[in-house]
């Protein structure tokens, strides 16, 4: 018997709006945050968990529901089986193994492929017209994987990139003058990790370029300062895993925050890992890594053309080297 008595012609809304669904796949630190803070920012109205560990999935997904009371309304469900994926507009893997002691990270990486095997070809049949975006690391390399897995298009591919990484740029430029991060337009690019590629040139605060702002100004800056922010940044991650063991709140808005750019059809730019030959003069082979990118309802809408330096152009096609050596070991 129904809780309340239905008033004639009030059939639910639902079949006129969109529902929306995203599927997180790999309930541990990472996914985790991304799932809460998919929740608390109401961008979905069904979210699916999955993981190999029955029973850490359903502890899980009963404390989200719990919260229920406190948070936008989304249905959320949870299965080791892959059904309950089916029809996402939006899957996030951020599954992996955890690097053992001593053990290579070629070797993590091929046992990282291994188990997207058992990921990718089942999210894909299940929802193929899902946009995937991968945060298991190593990222650039995985989301390639991932697009030779799935067979998609490679606007429906992304891999969560530097977007993390440009927003501790942002973070520590804001820190460093004293004003809002959110002010500060800066783009790291390339791969998410130490060959990355800080690009100076173009940072703007509140629409003014750094960078001639100073030399117009006069105002000597230090190379080395410069260099030491970047360095900063790519250091930060492991000073965070060292103090807490993984990282995973920044992520966690880092990527509810591509989630919303491409649910909501935002059209915004974001430095995220995308196939990137043809663009840059990257020309070497397929190979995804960050470049600034617009983000929609589609997926990847299109890559910005902004102005790079020779220096920046130089380290972006390194950067562009390093992820292809490791790609070719890979065989696939
Ligand atoms: P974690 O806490 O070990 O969680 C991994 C989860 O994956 C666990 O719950 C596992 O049970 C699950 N899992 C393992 N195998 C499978 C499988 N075959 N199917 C389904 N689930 C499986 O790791 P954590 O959450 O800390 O990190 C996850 C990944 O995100 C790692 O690869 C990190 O390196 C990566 N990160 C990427 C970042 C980025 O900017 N791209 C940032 C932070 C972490």
């Amino acid at each position: 018997q129904a809780f309340f008595k239905p008033i004639q012609n009030s059939a639910s809304p639902s079949s006129t709006k969109r529902h929306t669904k995203v599927s997180v796949i790999g309930v541990g630190n990472v996914g985790m945050a991304i799932a809460q803070t998919i929740l608390t920012q109401d961008l979905a109205d069904e979210l699916a968990l999955i993981d190999a560990k029955a029973d850490k999935l359903r502890g899980e997904m009963l404390d989200l529901q719990h919260a229920a009371a406190f948070l936008p309304r989304t249905k959320i469900v949870a299965s080791v089986d892959y059904a309950v994926t089916v029809g996402s507009d939006l899957c996030i893997v951020t599954a992996g193994a955890r690097q053992n002691p001593g053990e290579s990270r070629l070797n993590l990486l091929q046992r990282n492929v291994a188990l997207f095997s058992h990921i990718i070809p089942p999210l894909a049949k299940y929802s193929p017209d899902s946009i995937l975006l991968i945060v298991s690391n190593p990222v650039d390399v995985l989301t390639y994987v991932s697009w030779k897995m799935s067979g998609f298009p490679s606007n429906r591919v992304i891999g969560s990139g530097t977007n993390l990484d440009s927003s501790r740029f942002r973070f520590l430029i804001a820190d460093h003058l004293d004003v809002n991060a959110q002010d500060v337009q800066a783009y790291i690019v390339g791969e998410h990790g130490d060959s990355s590629v800080a690009l100076w040139s173009s940072i703007s605060i509140g629409g003014v370029p750094v960078l001639s702002f100073l030399e117009k100004q006069q105002i000597a800056y230090e190379k080395d300062t410069l260099e030491n922010i970047h360095k900063a940044v790519v250091e930060s991650a492991y000073e965070v895993i060292s103090l807490k063991g993984y990282t995973s709140w920044a992520i966690g808005y880092s990527v509810a925050n591509l989630a919303r750019s491409l649910l909501r059809d935002q059209r915004k730019i974001h430095p995220v890992s995308v196939l990137a030959k043809g663009f840059y003069g990257i020309n070497g082979g397929d190979v995804f890594l960050s470049l600034p990118t617009q983000l929609g309802r589609g997926g990847v809408l299109g890559v910005t053309n902004i102005h790079l330096t020779d220096e920046e152009m130089e380290r972006l096609r390194e950067s562009a080297k390093t992820i292809l050596e490791v790609q070719s070991q890979l065989g696939i």
